[in-house]
């Protein structure tokens, strides 16, 4: 069966233009174009209910501001919240914000494995237990020309790294998203093969830019946007950023991030945005912000390079894109 990757309907025209319409014709709209676009396996639970914005969640304690957010103006909550890719909850913006409501992610455990001393599972609580958190408002620029402001709650993934003590052998962290038939209705779509991986060098993974996130604009992280635990970074295309993260692995050799091994000509495992190495299907020089009509000039490393271009030193970046 020849399934169309959402990858090739890209940002959807229909999808798009609730975005610019306000808060409540954006709910009245919603009916309508949901059941204009709703295909597929999905179809009958996208029609039963719309997009609405996430609820409200429990106010995260001590964030501290930092340094190292931008000062561009974040998307709205509605924003980040019905615009989103997580293909386990249906492969339109606006499924994981009907699909993912109920997602149930109490208790969390993330297993550690592979080249570590610290094996086994470590819940959430332990992970988070005397864990500084920060608000890291970053630029999010995704493969498929769009990009948001988005501004995270969440600790240094080299924190948690650091607490698995990883062995001398460890180069690369494959991380896997959780693999819940019950609860994720998109699994039955064989769009992606599943469970979601990807995967980072190990100084990527230190870099003081990486966090994972547990919250967006001082709450608990909404379910469409990774909860309880998703990866954020922002040098990297969208798809680097795995959610709702289950399982972390050390390992030696570089992982086969699941994107790759769906279109390995299309998307590699690098994925540093670059605006001078196109995506075979369109150009990367641009790029829609949510909410804007005009179309922005896209940054190399997404505006980051002063701090991670020398990673990349010496490596071409048109075949190691
Ligand atoms: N498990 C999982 N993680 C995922 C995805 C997905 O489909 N499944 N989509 C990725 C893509 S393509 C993007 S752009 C970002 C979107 O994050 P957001 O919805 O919070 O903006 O999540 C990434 N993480
Ligand atoms: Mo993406």
């Amino acid at each position: 069966m020849l399934i169309k990757r959402p990858a090739d309907i890209r940002s959807s025209e229909i999808t798009d233009k609730k975005l610019y319409l306000n808060r409540r014709e954006f709910l009245g709209a919603t009916a309508a174009t949901t059941a204009a676009v709703a295909t597929g396996v999905l179809g009958s639970a996208a029609f039963a209910e719309a997009a609405t914005a996430a609820p409200h969640g429990r106010k995260l304690d001590n964030v501290k501001k930092s340094s190292f957010s931008t000062d561009e103006k974040p998307n709205k909550w509605e924003e980040i919240t019905t615009y989103n890719n997580y293909y386990e909850f249906g492969t339109d913006k606006d499924s994981p914000s009907m699909l993912a409501r109920n997602y149930k992610t109490e208790p969390w455990t993330v297993m550690i494995d592979g080249e570590c001393n610290k094996k086994g599972n470590m819940p959430l609580e332990d992970i988070l237990k005397g864990q500084a958190l920060e608000e890291r408002v970053y630029r999010h620029r995704c493969v498929e020309a769009w990009s948001m402001i988005i501004p995270w709650v969440g600790f240094p993934l080299a924190d948690l790294i650091k607490k698995c003590e990883p062995t001398s052998k460890a180069k690369f962290i494959e991380f896997t998203t959780a693999y819940d038939t019950k609860q994720m209705p998109g699994l039955r779509s064989p769009v992606l093969h599943w469970p979601y991986v990807e995967g980072l060098r190990l100084d990527e993974a230190m870099h003081p830019l990486t966090i994972l996130a547990v919250g967006l604009y001082g709450e608990v992280i909404p379910n469409q946007d990774g909860a309880p635990l998703r990866l954020v970074v922002p040098w990297k295309y969208g798809f680097k950023h795995i959610k709702a993260i289950q399982k972390i692995r050390f390992v030696e050799k570089q992982p086969l991030n699941t994107w790759q091994e769906s279109a390995s000509q299309e998307y590699g495992f690098y994925s540093n945005v670059n605006p001078t190495v196109d995506h075979p299907r369109w150009s990367q020089a641009t790029e829609r912000r949510i909410g804007e009509f005009l179309r922005r000039k896209t940054l190399m490393f997404n505006g980051y390079g002063d701090q991670v271009a020398s990673m990349y030193a010496g490596m071409d970046l048109k075949r190691n894109y």
